[in-house]
Order: structure tokens, then sequence, then C-alpha cells
């Protein structure tokens, strides 16, 4: 799907415990600004439901686990994030609605952009209509 890929991360350890490096442009194709983290999400709660202009993200279940339906306007899919050596990237013009989230999960994000509202469509008829045209000019 354009835009979303998983990418998975190589973890280095054995009997002695699991430990992930990641890197700027090295194990994951951007340059990290910021890293947020999701947590404490009541059973049941969705998150999520929009799409960003330009910003790049990892997304990495490091505890529990997490489904995310990703959309950009004529794809959708789904993917379980549910190991710390999972990662999902999503790139501009892909809405993202996150769901499932099991009891104790912790949802880690790395993003290429620092925080700015203006970067959010948050209405999926606007969503959809800007994707067509991003996408569209793409190909
Ligand atoms: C995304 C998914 C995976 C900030 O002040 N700074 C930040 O860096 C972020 C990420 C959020 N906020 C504020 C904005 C809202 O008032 O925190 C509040 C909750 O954010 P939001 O409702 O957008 O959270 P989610 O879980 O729906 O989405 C978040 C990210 O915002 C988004 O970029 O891709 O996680």
């Amino acid at each position: 799907m354009r835009n979303v890929r998983p990418i998975f991360l190589n973890r280095i350890g054995d009997k002695e415990g699991y430990l992930i490096p990641i890197e700027n442009n090295k194990n994951i194709p951007f340059a990290i600004k910021r890293v947020y983290y999701i947590w404490n999400v009541p059973k049941g709660e969705e998150r999520g439901f929009h799409s960003h202009k330009k910003l790049e993200q990892l997304l990495i279940c490091i505890h529990g686990s997490v489904k995310v339906k990703v959309v950009t306007f004529s794809e959708e899919e789904e993917y379980l994030l549910d190991s710390p050596d999972k990662g999902l990237y999503i790139g501009p013009m892909v809405w993202r609605e996150m769901m499932d989230f099991s009891e104790e999960s912790v949802l880690l994000v790395m993003a290429s952009e620092l925080y700015t509202e203006e970067d959010y469509i948050r209405n999926k008829k606007q969503h959809l209509n800007l994707a067509k045209k991003y996408f569209c000019k793409e190909e």
C-alpha cells in the first residue's frame, strides 16, 4: 500500500534479552524530530481518525498489542502491532485509526516533524479528496 509499510526491526541479543536500536535514515526512512507514546487506553477506545499532510511516522507497540487501520483513498489495510520488533511506517496522506488496544499496551511513535495541528486532516471526507489528488499526481 502506498506510503505505508511494515518495517521489521532487527533485534540484538539472545538469552540475555533483546535490544533494538533505531537510527535516523538507517533502519527507518526519516530523521526523528519527536517521540511520543500512548498508553492507558481504556478497553474499546479508538484513537487516530486523521491523516497528515507531510508527517512521516513509525509506530511500534512496545508492550501489548494494537490494531491500526490505514486508508489512502482507494486502498485500506489493517495491521496488528504486537511485538517490539514490528514497526509500521506511515507516510503523508494516510488516514489512520488505532483500535483494540490490549490492556497495558504502550504504543511508541517516532515522528519526522515537531507537533503542529496545521499538519492534521481530521475530516475523513476532506482526507479522501486530498489523498485522491495527492496519489493520482504521483502516478
Ligand atoms: C498519530 C497517531 C498515531 C500534542 O500536543 N503533541 C503531540 O506531539 C501529539 C502527538 C499530540 N498532542 C496533543 C494534540 C491533542 O490535543 O495531544 C492531544 C491528543 O492527540 P490526538 O488526539 O491527535 O492523538 P491520537 O492518538 O488520535 O493520534 C496520535 C497523533 O496525534 C497522530 O499524529 O498519527 O497518534
